[in-house]
């Protein structure tokens, strides 16, 4: 068997290329979600699939979000129907314990999700983190976001943002509510309030995040846990039914929203 050669700085340009290909293709989009963790995940597929446009940023170098931890680091988490056609239908294995409730491996339901969302035709890219969201008066709305290099921000530097526009901009950025809160912050004017989320009651905090599951300022949705922290509604615990069928239901807002205009 001969390896093909390539030489140093061919591999440094074919790289440089294929990247600013890619970061000008996806400085404009349909939809940024920003995090990549179950309800990212599964409204990316959702988005992908409809055929919008869709980029996700993740300031990790990984997939999953709080799914990797599983249940206190055990490597399991709970799924609840009707969540399980969805993981059905991307090839994930549940291991049922009774009518409409499974456990599934945390790196494979990980592993799945991303797959899907990136042969749906999203777009993840690693390492990066919205710090920032861009704005229009009249009418006011949420058009993209702005973006840093993680290790930037870890690094505490003082470097300026690129900027990325959206027609539409996700936060799954989980407990935090990130890009809410930040516009929520620095926009009193869209009128966000961020009562935070409440303790633990399993059994009604699902349906709830789903249902609240949407559009918070023109432009602008949350999916996920930081659905359950601008409501003020109550955690679940390791169990991740919801964060999926979330993210399903802010694909399905998004995608009414945005085919009105077309
Ligand atoms: C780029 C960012 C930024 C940023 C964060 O925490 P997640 O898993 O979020 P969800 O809402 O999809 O899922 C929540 C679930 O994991 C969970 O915590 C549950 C069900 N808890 C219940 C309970 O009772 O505790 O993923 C968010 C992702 C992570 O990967 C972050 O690294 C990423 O978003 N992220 N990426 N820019 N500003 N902020
Ligand atoms: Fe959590």
């Amino acid at each position: 068997m001969n390896v093909k050669q390539v030489d140093e700085t061919k591999i440094t340009r074919y790289i440089l290329r294929a990247t600013f290909e890619d970061w000008m293709d996806f400085s404009v989009n349909d939809v940024v979600i920003v995090g990549a963790g179950p309800s990212g995940l599964s409204a990316a597929y959702y988005l992908a699939k409809s055929g919008l446009k869709t980029t996700v940023f993740e300031r990790r170098l990984s997939f999953g979000g709080g799914i990797g931890g599983g249940a206190m680091l055990f490597h399991k988490i709970i799924i609840e129907s009707p969540a399980d056609e969805i993981l059905r239908g991307i090839g994930v294995r549940l291991h049922k314990f009774e009518e409409g409730v499974y456990a599934v491996d945390s790196a494979e339901l990980m592993a799945k999700l991303a797959t899907a969302a990136i042969d749906a035709g999203a777009k993840i890219i690693h390492g990066v983190t919205v710090d920032d969201v861009i704005f229009r008066e009249n009418p006011l709305r949420v058009t993209g976001v702005a973006v840093e290099w993680t290790a930037t921000q870890m690094a505490a530097l003082h470097v300026d943002p690129l900027f990325i526009s959206a027609r539409a901009v996700v936060d799954a950025t989980g407990h935090d509510a990130e890009v809410i809160s930040v516009a929520s912050r620095k926009l009193p004017e869209l009128g966000i309030a961020i009562p935070g989320e409440k303790s633990a009651y399993s059994e009604i905090a699902e349906q709830l995040t789903v249902e609240q599951t949407g559009e918070v300022a023109p432009g602008l949705y949350a999916t996920g846990m930081a659905v359950t922290e601008i409501k003020a509604l109550p955690r679940m615990g390791p169990i991740f039914g919801a964060m999926i069928l979330s993210g399903k239901r802010v694909a399905e807002d998004i995608i009414a929203k945005l085919n009105v205009k077309i």
